[in-house]
């Protein structure tokens, strides 16, 4: 009997979970517990880590998972690994869903660094205002640059105190809007945008506000995730599943 477990968070997951409870399959999405209030999925819902590669292989077993579909964002790197080593072990076939990175076109000023480390050391010197839209987790980076002001976007109120001297801190979930991004660029007369190669739309309308405007944008490339078995839609995934998206079950 297949039961499938989708390791969700980004709105690629939500399209998925969607497809699988129109198809009447037995599935379990799953959030890590990062935001406080994550949006709803039509499918029964866990949050919180597993424990490591551990806890993963234990929860496979106990609930009898038979395929795994990894659709959580390309920079959950240590999920991805996670999932990757655990369903080897386990012999449990992963799937991991993979949106295109996003490519620079006409009228785009990208600085692209390999990581999000070295994206301080692409910010100017002299003071700037700087949009960092990467949330909160590497905030602490650009303590190194405390000369800009920076202006930050969080799903969340931070609970702690930001290592910014100078910060503007605004709440929003995405996905956002061209825009809603250009009068935000506008109104805090933003010079440099910080991304990540997150790919997918959720997170698209700061690049194309930063073209509209004419502003440079620092990317950092997306980290290298194992497995090869990959999708890039749902309906793909669906296939994989061996189920056509449009039959259901
Ligand atoms: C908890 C689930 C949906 C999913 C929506 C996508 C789109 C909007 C854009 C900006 C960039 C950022 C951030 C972002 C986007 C979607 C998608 C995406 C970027 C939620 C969600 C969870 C998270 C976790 C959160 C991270 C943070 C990253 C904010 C829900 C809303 C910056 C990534 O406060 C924190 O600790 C936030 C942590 C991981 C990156 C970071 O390192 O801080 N996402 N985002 C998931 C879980 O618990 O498992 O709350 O509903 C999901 C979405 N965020 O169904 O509509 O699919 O990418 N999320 C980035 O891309 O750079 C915002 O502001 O322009
Ligand atoms: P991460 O660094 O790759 O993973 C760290 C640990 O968080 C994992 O080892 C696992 O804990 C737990 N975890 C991560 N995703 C999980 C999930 N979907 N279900 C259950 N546990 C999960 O993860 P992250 O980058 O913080 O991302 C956390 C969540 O936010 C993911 O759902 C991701 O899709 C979503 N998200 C992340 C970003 C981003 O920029 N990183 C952007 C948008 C959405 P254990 O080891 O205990 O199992």
């Amino acid at each position: 009997m297949m039961r499938v477990l989708l390791l969700g968070g980004t709105t690629e997951a939500g399209q998925m979970a969607t497809a699988l409870f129109d198809a009447g399959i037995d599935a379990v999405y799953s959030y890590a517990g990062r935001t406080k209030s994550p949006v709803p999925q039509p499918l029964s819902t866990r949050i919180g880590g597993f424990g490591g590669v551990a806890g993963l292989i234990e929860y496979l077993g106990e609930k009898k998972i038979t395929h795994v579909i990894d659709a959580t964002h390309p920079f959950a790197a240590g999920m991805s690994k996670n999932a990757f080593a655990a369903c080897r072990d386990a012999g449990v076939p992963l799937i991991r869903f993979e949106r295109a990175p996003w490519a620079a076109g006409p009228g785009d000023n990208w600085t692209l660094v390999p990581t999000i480390n070295e994206i301080p050391a692409a910010l100017p010197d002299p003071p700037a205002r700087v949009f960092l839209a990467i949330g909160k987790q590497q905030i602490g980076l650009f303590a190194a640059k405390p000369q800009h002001h920076y202006v930050l976007r969080l799903v969340d109120a931070p609970d702690a105190e930001l290592p910014l001297p100078d910060v503007t801190v605004l709440l929003a979930r995405g996905p956002f809007t061209i825009q809603g991004d250009v009068a935000l660029m506008q109104e805090h007369a933003i010079t440099h945008v910080v991304a990540k190669n997150a790919g997918g739309v959720g997170a698209r309308a700061k690049l194309d506000a930063a073209r509209t405007l004419g502003l440079p944008v620092i990317m950092a490339n997306r980290p290298i995730l194992p497995g090869d078995v990959t999708a890039g839609g749902v309906a793909e995934v669906m296939a994989w599943l061996g189920h056509d998206a449009d039959r259901g079950v």
